[in-house]
């Protein structure tokens, strides 16, 4: 019989499959875990603050290295806590194991001290959640929800009570690799040829492309110049699909740009590559759509399709491009294009900074950020305002990365992002774009950029209100209430927990004292005034316009002025 504990078992089998290091918080019944990794140098913990942090340090970890990461919570209120962004975690479908520690067994069902059921708490957050209760489980549990995790693509979780992983382990030699599966999936031929018939037979196509297309840029690219198609891209396609694409016409839906609503709209084919983009709205009502995805169960999820097919956006671009002619139709192209310039320019408008203004344009913040941050930058953003102006922007360009909590939709993600990117990314340039509200409701997260030492660039978005709800409560015409921050001296707060502190008053500090701090050789928060009201309500849109239509929140958010409707606004509410 081995010495070997099963927490000494677990973590062999994670550092053998090369996961690096375990996020979280340190607690009894972790005891066995944090021990066994205390004794090895190829694994490291990584204590953060709050597990929520945790969770959302490790799915930016996933989401950046595409591999398996790992965090933990003790048992009761530790595990508790990693639910959101474990949450964040599984619906953004980034591979995380999260070890939830249980109390000891003999206690479980007795209504012992901080007892809660792992197996059903998680359950909907996860495609894997079971219970050790005996060593003999071990490893062959780690292993399946590790599989599941990195096969499903989404969160795992195994509760492991304290006594059980200080037990002797019975089983020694874990399995070693577990490698992210890529498989190659492809129509059958007279799928791809039907997909090549309808394209070939259309003139007006639009694409809207998502996060499944990550890695088939190339063949995008190549599709769109045959079929001369204006791509559109969601939110989290945007880092994927912007760059270096002279067919680019911008994000659609509530942020997005008028150009690239226009283009779905006016297309006879639409083709969704690789996007599960939410809003159903903003899908055209008479275009032919043809849907392409890894995963059966999402076609005709957000719209009614005409065609769905099975398959990974690279292989089934592969075996189409062959088949397709070249579209000679230029002008739907052309008029998407030119459509996208009119709407770049009306926001690059915005971001204006003129000296001595007070407060500051937020847009001209990010812009100026934009410019100064380095060429392979990582981004995160807060829910809220900063996600608006991160979509707007920032610059993609096939090396920077951008983190937010888009699918799901949480507060206070920027930050703990920040951490998975910094500490999975020691090089790498790593900026947070914090809401106040956000970066107040995880701010114990600053401490653990010093007690870490990270280098993270922490950008916040001072307007003293939960800006985003404000505008949401003007356009569904209630009066704000609720929605006042009374707020501290951030940069007060970050000298105090050891990081650089800077505060922008006017907008002719806004360079200085963001290059300041980007060059900063360790963390460094950057507190910046901003407009709390930059979005206003146009004030020629009553409630009545908008009973019953139900993107009125649209007439808020995608308005750069009160009095100058730049984008879809105008578009759908007074057509
Ligand atoms: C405040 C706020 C406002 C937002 N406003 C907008 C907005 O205006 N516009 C917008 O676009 N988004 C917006 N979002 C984000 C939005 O909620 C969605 O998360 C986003 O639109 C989804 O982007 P996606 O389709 O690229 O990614 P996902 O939702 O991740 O979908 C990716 C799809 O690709 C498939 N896939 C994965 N790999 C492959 C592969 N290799 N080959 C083929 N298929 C694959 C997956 O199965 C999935 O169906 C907002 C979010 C927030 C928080
Ligand atoms: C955990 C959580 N709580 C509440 C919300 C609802 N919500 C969405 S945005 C937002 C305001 C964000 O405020 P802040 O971080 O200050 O950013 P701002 O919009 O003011 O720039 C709130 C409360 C949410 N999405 N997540």
């Amino acid at each position: 019989m081995s010495k070997k504990t099963v927490a000494e078992l677990l973590v062999e089998t994670l550092a053998g499959a090369g996961v690096e290091r375990i996020y979280g918080v340190a607690g009894d019944s972790l005891n066995g875990i944090t021990d066994s990794i205390r004794k090895r140098d190829d694994i490291q913990w990584i204590p953060v603050h709050h597990e929520e942090a945790a969770a959302f340090a490790a799915g930016a970890d996933a989401h950046l290295s595409g591999r398996l990461a790992v965090c933990a919570g003790s048992c009761g209120p530790g595990n508790l806590h990693l639910i959101n962004g474990l949450y964040d975690c599984h619906r953004s479908r980034v591979p995380v194991l999260a070890i939830a520690a249980q109390i000891p067994s003999p206690e479980i069902g007795s209504g012992y001290f901080q007892e809660t059921h792992p197996e059903q708490l998680f359950a909907q957050c996860s495609h894997y959640c079971e219970l050790v209760s005996q060593p003999e489980q071990m490893p062959r549990v780690l292993e399946i929800a590790m599989q599941t995790a990195l096969s499903r693509r989404g969160v795992a979780v195994i509760a492991l009570p304290g006594d059980v992983a200080l037990r002797a382990a019975t089983a020694h030699q874990p399995r070693r690799h577990f490698p992210q599966p890529t498989p190659c999936v492809c129509p059958a031929g007279d799928e791809i040829a039907t997909l090549a018939k309808i394209l070939n037979e259309a003139t007006k196509i639009t694409i809207l492309g998502g996060a499944g297309c990550a890695g088939a840029h190339t063949e995008l690219i190549e599709l769109a110049g045959k079929l001369k198609a204006p791509i559109v891209h969601a939110m989290r396609g945007k880092e994927f699909i912007e760059y270096d694409n002279p067919f680019d016409v911008g994000m659609t839906g509530l942020l997005g740009f008028s150009s690239g609503y226009h283009a779905m709209m006016n297309c006879d084919v639409l083709l969704m590559l690789g996007t599960d983009f939410p809003y159903q709205q903003f899908f055209p009502k008479d275009a032919t759509i043809v849907q392409i995805d890894l995963r059966g169960e999402q076609l005709g999820r957000r719209t009614k399709i005409d065609y769905g097919f099975v398959g990974d956006t690279k292989t089934t671009l592969q075996a189409l491009l062959p088949k397709l002619v070249q579209n000679e139709f230029e002008e739907h192209l052309q008029a998407s294009r030119e459509h996208y310039q009119k709407a770049r320019k009306g926001l690059d408008d915005l971001a204006t900074g003129e000296p001595g203004t007070k407060p500051i344009h937020p847009q001209y913040v990010v812009r100026v950020l934009d410019e100064l941050a380095a060429t392979d930058a990582i981004f995160s953003c807060d829910v809220g305002t900063p996600t608006i102006w991160a979509a707007r922007y920032l610059t993609m360009n096939g090396q920077r990365r951008l983190l937010g909590s888009f699918t799901h939709g949480s507060m206070a993600n920027a930050l703990p992002q920040a951490i998975g990117a910094q500490v999975s990314h020691p090089g790498r340039q790593v900026v947070s774009l914090s809401g106040d509200g956000g970066l107040a409701m995880l701010l114990g997260e600053l401490l653990s950029l010093r007690q870490l030492q990270l280098p993270v660039k922490v950008v916040v978005f001072k307007n003293d209100a939960l800006a985003f709800v404000e505008l949401e409560m003007k356009a569904a015409g209630v009066l704000d209430f609720a929605t006042d921050l009374h707020n501290p001296d951030f940069a007060k707060i970050a000298e105090a927990a050891g990081l650089l502190g800077l505060t922008v008053d006017t907008p002719e500090q806004v360079r200085p004292l963001l290059t300041q701090a980007l060059k900063h050789d360790g963390p460094a928060l950057v507190e910046i005034r901003v407009h709390r009201q930059e979005l206003s309500m146009p004030p020629t849109i009553t409630l009545e316009q908008v009973t019953g239509f139900s993107l009125f929140m649209l007439k808020a958010v995608l308005s750069g002025h009160g009095d100058e409707l730049i984008d879809l606004a105008r578009i759908n509410l007074f057509r």
